[in-house]
């Protein structure tokens, strides 16, 4: 027996060289396509592989038989002609497909009259222009990525499109390709916890709120652009630490305009059953924590007149030195533009920010960003929330799950 493998950039070229060197007679017994890297430049090029033989018995059911069909053998031994379509002897295509081999279809097999040059021809054409369009797509995707590995582009896109910094998401798959072994790097499942783990050793987080002082309250004050949900995670953070931990809670709302929405908290302070102070003043403030020094917590809202006319800022930082909180959150949302954010990363930034809060993580299509926003930042994550119900939906900050929804799972 003669066994030889032949490698051609398409399935009928690699036919006819098999049916050059090895003859008519030639047994095809395995085809297979398989990627070459930097193929004349390219990054990546899929080539046709056959093993045939020579000195083989094909049965009815076994492998191909070049030329076989053309003197009328074996009904299913499929003979596939590979001559020029313009070559004057162009014999018939294959007959009726082998049941065997179903995935394996040969250029004009299955149902093409027997002998149509054309339709052979334009398969041929159409096989070459299914190649280019690859090609095509390979250079497109890598041309803003050249030194993304291959065999983790996919990855790559997967983080860049949920909004990870395109820097990042490079670093994360280069090293993830530097250690891990090959064989590993096939496992779609091991390389995804990979990336998960990569991304959560950038995310520092806080850890839940922990009152850590002996006596008098621990004072929590939240900041950020109107409309975040800072009233609605206050409401959350306060039922929670007194369902939960059957804590003491002072609430207390800054309320510099008049018409700030103090029903919203009030709602929420009656039902759990919370002392509520409404202040104009970082006199008033003061006054206000001093009263509740038989609370365990004191929690802080602050409000603004709308989106563009937050508190401001100079008046926001005399009122929480007054208060002396022992942190203060900016809560940010993740459905918020990057530049919504970076203006108001500026803006708070300037007051005083210990950690971060990213609200409507449920409506989030981009949860990458909160990465990027967190490592610019450098403050850790407390908490995120992830809908309107309170106390429900609000989470410690934990990197794996943070990881997880970047990586595209549900919440
Ligand atoms: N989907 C969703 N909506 C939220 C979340 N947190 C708050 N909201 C909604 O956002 C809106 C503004 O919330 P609010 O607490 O008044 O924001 P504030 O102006 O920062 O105090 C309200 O309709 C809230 O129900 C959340 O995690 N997910
Ligand atoms: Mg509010």
């Amino acid at each position: 027996m003669n066994l030889q493998t032949f490698r051609a950039p398409t399935m009928a070229e690699c036919l006819a060289d098999v049916k050059r060197v090895m003859g008519p007679e030639a047994v095809i017994l395995h085809t297979r396509t398989l990627t070459l890297k930097r193929f004349l430049g390219l990054r990546r090029r899929e080539i046709v592989e056959i093993t045939a033989g020579r000195g083989l018995n094909g049965g009815p059911r076994g492998p191909r038989r070049i030329g076989a069909q053309q003197r009328g053998e074996g009904a299913a031994g499929g003979r596939v002609d590979t001559a020029p379509p313009r070559g004057g002897n162009v014999a018939t295509l294959p007959a009726p497909r082998d049941p065997m081999m179903p995935a394996q279809q040969l250029p004009g097999e299955g149902g093409f009259p027997p002998d149509n040059a054309a339709l052979r021809d334009i398969l041929q054409r159409m096989e070459g222009m299914a190649k280019n369009i690859t090609d095509l797509h390979t250079i497109v995707r890598s041309k803003d990525a050249p030194e993304v590995p291959e065999e983790l582009f996919d990855d790559y896109m997967q983080l860049v499109d949920s909004h990870v910094e395109k820097q990042v998401a490079e670093e994360i798959v280069k090293t993830l390709h530097r250690t891990l072994r090959p064989d590993h790097l096939q496992q779609r499942q091991f390389v995804r916890e990979k990336i998960a783990e990569a991304l959560e050793r950038l995310l520092p987080v806080s850890g839940p709120i922990t009152r850590t002082k002996t006596s008098g309250p621990h004072v929590v004050a939240l900041i950020g652009p109107t409309g975040v949900g800072k009233t609605t995670t206050i409401a959350k953070l306060a039922a929670k630490l007194k369902l939960d931990e059957n804590r003491r809670i002072g609430l207390v709302t800054i309320d510099t305009y008049r018409i700030a929405a103090v029903d919203q908290l009030k709602k929420y302070a009656d039902i759990i059953g919370s002392p509520l102070r409404v202040v104009h003043t970082p006199e008033e403030l003061r006054e206000a924590v001093l009263g509740m020094r038989d609370c365990d917590f004191v929690l802080i809202d602050t409000a603004g007149r709308s989106p563009k006319d937050t508190l401001k800022l100079n008046e926001l930082r005399t009122f929480l030195e007054a208060a002396s909180p022992e942190e203060v959150h900016l809560v940010l949302s993740a459905t918020a533009d990057r530049d919504c954010v970076n203006l108001a990363i500026e803006r708070f930034g300037n007051v005083r920010v210990d950690k971060l809060i990213f609200t409507k993580l449920d409506e989030a299509r981009h949860v990458g960003a909160v990465l990027g926003i967190v490592r610019s930042v450098r403050k850790p994550l407390s908490y995120v929330t992830t809908g309107q119900g309170v106390p429900a939906d609000i989470e410690v900050a934990r990197g794996k799950r943070i990881a997880q929804l970047i990586l595209g799972s549900d919440l």
